[in-house]
This record gives C-alpha cells, sequence and structure tokens, in this order.
C-alpha cells in the first residue's frame, strides 16, 4: 500500500492542509491499495488562488503555445499508457484491454484534439460593424466522477486550456490516483505554475468549497443529477456560469427492418463495457413486439459471454455502487420484471469484489423503476413497443436525455425517428465515436456540451466591441 502525499498547487505537490485520508480500495479484490490526503477548503482556497494569479498571464498567450502545450500533454499522457492503464484497472476495476483501449487511449485523442483545433480556431470574428472577441472565463472549477476517471478530466481541462482559462481539479475519492498522474503530466507538459491546480478530496467538503469558491467563475461538474443539481443553485446564486454532464436512461431504438443481431450485439457491448457504468449507456432496448422474443433471446446469449472477473466485466466500482445496482436488480423483480440472465446475487466464486451478475430484464415496462432510474451497472432493460409512434412515447419518457441509438433498415428512416428524440447525441446504425461531435444533455441530463469546438465554446465568454 501506497502512502501519497501532497497537493498540486502552483506549479508543485505541496502538503495539504489537514491530516485527513481517503482510502483507495481496489474493488476485484477489497484491498486497500492506496490513501491520498482529503483536501479541505483551505486547500481548495489555495489552489483557487494560485488559479487566479496566473490566469492573466495564461490567458494571454497565443493560441498556438496553447497549442503546443497541450500537444505535449497528449505526448506525457501516451507516454504514460501502461501506467495509466493499469492505475485505473487497480482503482476502478476495469479489465485492462479496456483500461489501455478507452481510459488510456480516449484521452489522448481528446487532449489531441485540442492540440489541433486551436490551429484554425477563430477566437475574433466581425458582425456587420463589430468586431466579437472569444475571451477565456478565467478558473474553472472542475468536479469529476470516477466511471472514466481520466477521460472525465480531459474533457474539462483540454477545452479550458485551449480556452485560456486556468483550473482547480477536484477528482472523484474513488480514483484520485489517475488524477496524480494526470498532474504529473501536465507538469512534464511545461505549463506555467498555477494554470493547472489538483486538490483530491471528499465531494462534500473539497468539492462544495470549490463549487462555491468566488474565485472561480465557472464550475464544469460530472457526476449525479442530484449533485449537480445543488452545484447548479450554489452556482446560480452566485450568478457564475455551470456546465453539467449528469445522468441518464438512453434508449437503443430497433425499428423494424434493422439487422436484429447487431443491433441487440452492439446494443449489449454498449451497457456492459465499463461494468454499466457509463452515462450515455443505451439501458432500455425498445424491441417491435413482433421481435420482441427473438431479441431477448439474442440478448440473454450476448449477455453469457460477459463473464464477472473475465476480460470483458470487470467489478463496479465500490460496495456502495455494488448495494445499489443489486437494490435495483431487487427492485425489477418485485416490480414484476422477467429475468432472463443475470440476479442479485453475487456471481458463481465472486464473493470477494465488487462484482454484479450481467442482468438482462424482460417484460419491462416503461413505468418501472428500473425503466426510469439511472442503475449504473451492468443491467439492460429490453421493453416492447407496438409501432413508432410508440416507441418515441416511450423513448422519449424520462426525465433524462444524453444519448441514444436508432436501428433501422436505412439511415433516412433512422435519422428521421432520431431527430424526435429528445437527446444529445444519437448513434444510427452503429455510427462510430466522433471525439469532435458535441456530447451533452437534454432536460435532466445536464447543461451544456463538451468535446470538439462546441466544448470549448463552454470555456468563452464573448465580447463585442462597435465601430
Ligand atoms: O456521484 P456524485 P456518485 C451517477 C450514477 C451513480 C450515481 C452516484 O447513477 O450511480 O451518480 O454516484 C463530487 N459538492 N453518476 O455518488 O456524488 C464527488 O466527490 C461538490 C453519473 O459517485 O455525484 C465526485 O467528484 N461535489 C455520472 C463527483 O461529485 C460533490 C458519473 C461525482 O460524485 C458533492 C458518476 C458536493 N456536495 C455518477 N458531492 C456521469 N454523468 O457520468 C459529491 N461531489
Amino acid at each position: 500500500m501506497k502512502a501519497y502525499d501532497g497537493m498540486y498547487i502552483d506549479g508543485a505537490w505541496r502538503p495539504a492542509a489537514g491530516d485527513e485520508r481517503i482510502e483507495v480500495v481496489n474493488p476485484a479484490d477489497e484491498q486497500v491499495i492506496a490513501t491520498v490526503p482529503a483536501g479541505t477548503a483551505q486547500d481548495v482556497d489555495e489552489a483557487v488562488r494560485a488559479a487566479r494569479a496566473a490566469f492573466p498571464g495564461w490567458a494571454a498567450t497565443a493560441p498556438a503555445e496553447r497549442a503546443a502545450r497541450i500537444a505535449a500533454l497528449r505526448d506525457a499522457l501516451a507516454a504514460r499508457r501502461e501506467e495509466i492503464a493499469g492505475t485505473v484497472s487497480a482503482e476502478l476495476g476495469a479489465p485492462p484491454a479496456f483500461s489501455r483501449a478507452v481510459h488510456a487511449d480516449l484521452p489522448v485523442a481528446v487532449a489531441g484534439s485540442y492540440a489541433e483545433l486551436l490551429g484554425s480556431h477563430e477566437f475574433e470574428e466581425k458582425i456587420g460593424n463589430s468586431t466579437v472577441f472569444h475571451e477565456p472565463v478565467g478558473v474553472v472549477g472542475a468536479i469529476t466522477p470516477w466511471n472514466y476517471p481520466l477521460h472525465q478530466i480531459v474533457a474539462k481541462a483540454a477545452p479550458a486550456f485551449a480556452a485560456g482559462c486556468t483550473v482547480v481539479l477536484k477528482p472523484a475519492e474513488d480514483t484520485p490516483l489517475v488524477a496524480r498522474l494526470f498532474a504529473e503530466a501536465v507538469h512534464e507538459a511545461g505549463f506555467p505554475a498555477g494554470v493547472f491546480n489538483l486538490v483530491t478530496g471528499r465531494g462534500p467538503v473539497a468539492g462544495q468549497a470549490l463549487a462555491g469558491h468566488e474565485g472561480v467563475d465557472l464550475v464544469s461538474f460530472t457526476g449525479s443529477t442530484a449533485v449537480g443539481r445543488q452545484i447548479a443553485a450554489t452556482a446560480g446564486a452566485a450568478v457564475k456560469r455551470v456546465a453539467l454532464e449528469l445522468g441518464g436512461k438512453s434508449a437503443n431504438v430497433i425499428l423494424p427492418g434493422a439487422d436484429l443481431a447487431k443491433a441487440v450485439n452492439v446494443g449489449i457491448a454498449n451497457v456492459f463495457s465499463n461494468a454499466g457504468q457509463t452515462c450515455s449507456a443505451w439501458t432500455r432496448m425498445l424491441v417491435h413486439t413482433e421481435q420482441y422474443d427473438e431479441a431477448v433471446a439474442l440478448a440473454a446469449t450476448a449477455a453469457a459471454k460477459y463473464v464477472p472477473g473475465g476480460d470483458r466485466l470487470g467489478p463496479v466500482v465500490s460496495a456502495r455502487q455494488r448495494d445499489r445496482v443489486r437494490g435495483y436488480i431487487r427492485r425489477g423483480i418485485e416490480e414484476g420484471a422477467r429475468l432472463v440472465a443475470g440476479g442479485p446475487d453475487a456471481p458463481e466464486g465472486r464473493s470477494t469484489g465488487y462484482y454484479i451478475r450481467p442482468t438482462v430484464f424482460a417484460d419491462v415496462t416503461p413505468g418501472m423503476t428500473i425503466a426510469q432510474e439511472e442503475i449504473f451497472g451492468p443491467v439492460i432493460c429490453v421493453i416492447r413497443y407496438e409501432d413508432e409512434a410508440d416507441a418515441l412515447r416511450i423513448a422519449n419518457g424520462t426525465v433524462y436525455g444524453l444519448a441514444g441509438a436508432v436501428w433501422a433498415a436505412d439511415e433516412a428512416t433512422a435519422t428521421a425517428f432520431a431527430r424526435r428524440m429528445d437527446t444529445g447525441q444519437v448513434d444510427i446504425n452503429g455510427g462510430r465515436f466522433n471525439p469532435l461531435a458535441p456530447f451533452g444533455g437534454y432536460k435532466d441530463s445536464g447543461i451544456g456540451r463538451e468535446l470538439g469546438a462546441h466544448g470549448l465554446t463552454e470555456y468563452l465568454h464573448t465580447k463585442s466591441l462597435q465601430f
């Protein structure tokens, strides 16, 4: 077990103000693998001061200089691929192949996209007799979750750096170790002191202090809708910018005429990867009544390939999340859904570790708790629909609107349906992930967009000069 010291503030590791520590647990074997300091309001205050002091200098740099630093950060992250993947596997429990391909490589792609984008992004435009300048908003307070721990950090820090903002990060208490690696990479990339600062700590202490700090101009939060609401209320009262990426309950709509086997198999992989801990996961599979039984059988077969502790399915992050997910599975059974795979008990041979049996529910009706609330585990609900209008009503019938998928015989049919979905992004017939496409939610799934040029805009003010 390793005891890590210090917070990364003003370009150096310095001792935390208090003595309290956070234990980092490996969810695969429940062993404590490390401890990190639990930051206090004092640590947050020091970090915000450093970020404020660094802001004017960083805001004044040429975009090409910021691009060079972000490119160096991308390279420093890429050079740490194995260390990052190993760390995320240890603190989140993700299988090694997924840790490399997604947890380590996706942030490299996102950082790279901002280095590139700065080559062409216009921070100035002419509108009639006005010149409009796009200027950095100032100090960003970034609060991130544990599910894609490094990606969530880079999706905030890279566009903030690109815009000319400085950052104070409070990462999730379950996964602070990869955040420390990120700070090392920032340091190595040669960012000026204070442009990036890291305070590890608990949400209600360090997180709350950061969200409410008067020296923070924008709070960017990814996490639960409940905490997001609190943060938005605090930010609103202070007339502070806020960006929120919250939960989801996305629909995978399989229209008649689609390739059913492909739609079900890709849909299962989408939900069960990362042990179901993906906010954009397509956790409701909507199938036409005539294909329903076939789809349920295909889903059960596909789910059987996910063996807890195997190379595709790790544990969930914590005992708390395990209990939460199992609670939802029990609730589904109580409310009358039909269990066709998995269940609430510990998987065979896995009494240690926070493992969940990959679970497929059939005969789920749209009003059931498991069809409405975000479960955040390897659990999928297969829901029957009668016609397209019914499918659309069900797809739009939750408080969330983050992502989704539509499968149809042709792209035009799928696109027409997707345009009527109240959701931020939809994959058409298994469309490929695009790191430049805006990502974010409608309804209770959030405010604002991350990634690409839209993500950069979140961190910019506009100022117009009239001539
Ligand atoms: O989230 P929290 P939790 C959803 C998912 C999951 C549920 C609970 O459904 O089952 O949320 O997860 C910090 N002031 N998502 O409890 O608490 C906290 O320290 C300021 C979806 O882990 O929202 C962490 O850094 N900050 C999601 C971050 O908020 C506070 C990803 C997220 O933790 C705070 C994660 C406070 N009062 C969970 N309280 C997604 N959208 O991807 C906590 N935090």
